[in-house]
């Protein structure tokens, strides 16, 4: 009799567990049509190439609510119109480095770029990796290129005695010098010396901006600075400048001399030998610019004068033999073949690279532009740093307030 009685139960519980089964699998199917859909034909964020953004589609959203507090349409035009200038972004980059070369450029875009809209050249020793293309397209607003490096621009020239260059890195290496005892690193100061420029991807364009990974861009840049440079009849250009280590470059200015004897026809007359030197040119002072920001015309690296002038100092040895930098290597060329009307201080480009930050000096200015970075990290009136020089030579009256950073 017990036993009929469970049996009883446990064929009511399994109707009762049939008959909720039934309703939770039909309501599944009950159309949601009261939920008006989500379609791509009302984007939450109009953003785009200025010839996707139209006012197609305004009329659907206002018909219908929208999904997301996010409303696009109180957004600023996201991309100035008007021309462009014959110019590129321009990276140096490993794989690996792909993380942080993504940081960068969201900087670059959030500041600067997805106004303009320009492109990207990344170039490499090695093929760029699939993932390398793909997350870094995904975030240029212009056309990404990607260029592989020719072995020759990327190895050790035969006039390079190896055993000579090898006992060099041993010895910097004790001494601990930064990068003392690498080879890639040599090769890398080379390229970005007297070869990036001249890669086929670069020759397309007139004008380059210089991005290396982990930067950042700390205020709104709100104008075509490639269109300024050309108008202002600049050629090189530079946000922080400071003192070159002097075990990496013992005889870059005895090279530097070799090649202004040789070449006197290559010196600007109004140049900034100021800038390099206290005693009209006799030593360095090894001052130079931070070459990881440049913003700077390839027509000006591609010309005989620098082309001249690199090769009299790979001849010289000195990539291999000591580790020059490709910091001094374009700031000496830009402060003695350029008129020094060409330089230009990009004070309203805020900037970060390990371990330095530039940031405008005035207050007014960073809350204009909507700056983040901290005053007080600003590098420009620091001991170490050369943009003293820079203003003194030039005659340009320092920012005011910039007593109080020193
Ligand atoms: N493809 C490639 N890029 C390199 C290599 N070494 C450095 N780079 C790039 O060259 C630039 C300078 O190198 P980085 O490590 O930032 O040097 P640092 O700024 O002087 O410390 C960066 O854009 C790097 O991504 C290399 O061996 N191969
Ligand atoms: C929502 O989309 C579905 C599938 O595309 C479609 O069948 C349905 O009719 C749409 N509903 C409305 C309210 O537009
Ligand atoms: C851009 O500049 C390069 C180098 O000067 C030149 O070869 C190319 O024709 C220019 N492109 C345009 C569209 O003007
Ligand atoms: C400069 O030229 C002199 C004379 O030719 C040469 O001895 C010296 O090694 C050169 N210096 C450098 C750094 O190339
Ligand atoms: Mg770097």
């Amino acid at each position: 009799m017990a036993g009929t009685q469970r049996y009883m139960r446990y064929i009511v519980f399994a109707l009762i567990a049939l008959i909720l089964l039934f309703f939770i699998s039909s309501s599944s199917s009950v159309p949601s049509a009261q939920w008006p859909n989500y379609t791509s034909e009302t984007p939450a964020d109009p953003v785009g190439k200025p010839e996707l953004a139209t006012a197609s589609g305004a009329k659907d959203q206002l018909a219908q609510p929208t999904t997301s507090p996010n409303d696009a349409k109180t957004l600023p035009p996201a991309v100035v119109s008007g021309d462009r200038m014959n110019a590129t972004f321009v990276t140096l980059a490993r794989n690996q480095d792909v993380w942080e070369i993504a940081k960068s450029i969201r900087h670059v875009e959030d500041r600067f770029n997805r106004k303009f809209n320009y492109d990207w050249v990344f170039l490499n020793d090695a093929e760029f990796s699939d993932e390398f293309k793909k997350v870094t397209t995904a975030l240029v607003s212009g056309k990404t290129k990607y260029g592989l490096i020719p072995k020759e621009h990327w190895s050790f020239p035969d006039f390079i005695d190896q055993d000579r260059a090898a006992k060099v890195r041993d010895e910097m290496k004790e001494k601990k010098i930064i990068y003392g005892d690498s080879i890639s690193y040599r090769h890398m100061c080379r390229y970005e010396s007297g070869f990036f420029f001249r890669h086929p991807l670069m020759l397309d364009y007139e004008w380059y901006w210089r991005v290396e990974p982990s930067i950042e861009l700390y205020c709104d840049i709100n104008y075509d600075t490639f269109k300024f440079m050309a108008e202002k009849k600049k050629k090189y250009s530079f946000v922080i400048s400071l003192y070159e280590y002097v075990e990496t470059i013992p005889t870059l200015w005895d090279a530097v001399k070799n090649f202004t004897t040789a070449h006197p026809e290559h010196i600007a007359k109004d140049n900034s030998m100021k800038f390099l030197s206290d005693d009209g040119g006799e030593t360095y002072n090894h001052c130079h610019f931070w070459s990881n920001f440049e913003i700077g015309n390839l027509n000006w690296l591609r010309s005989k004068a620098y082309i001249d002038y690199f090769e009299s100092l790979d001849h010289a040895g000195g990539f291999f033999y000591e580790r020059w930098g490709d910091a001094p290597v374009h700031s000496i060329a830009a402060a003695l073949m350029l008129q020094k009307e060409e330089l230009h201080f990009f004070n309203d480009i805020a900037y970060y690279h390990v371990p330095f930050t530039h940031c405008p000096t005035g207050e007014q200015y960073r809350l204009d532009h909507k700056c983040h970075c901290n005053p007080s990290d600003n590098f420009d009136w620091n001991g170490y740093s050369c943009t003293n020089r820079f203003f003194e030579l030039n005659d340009i009256a320092k920012p005011e307030g910039y007593e109080k950073e020193q």
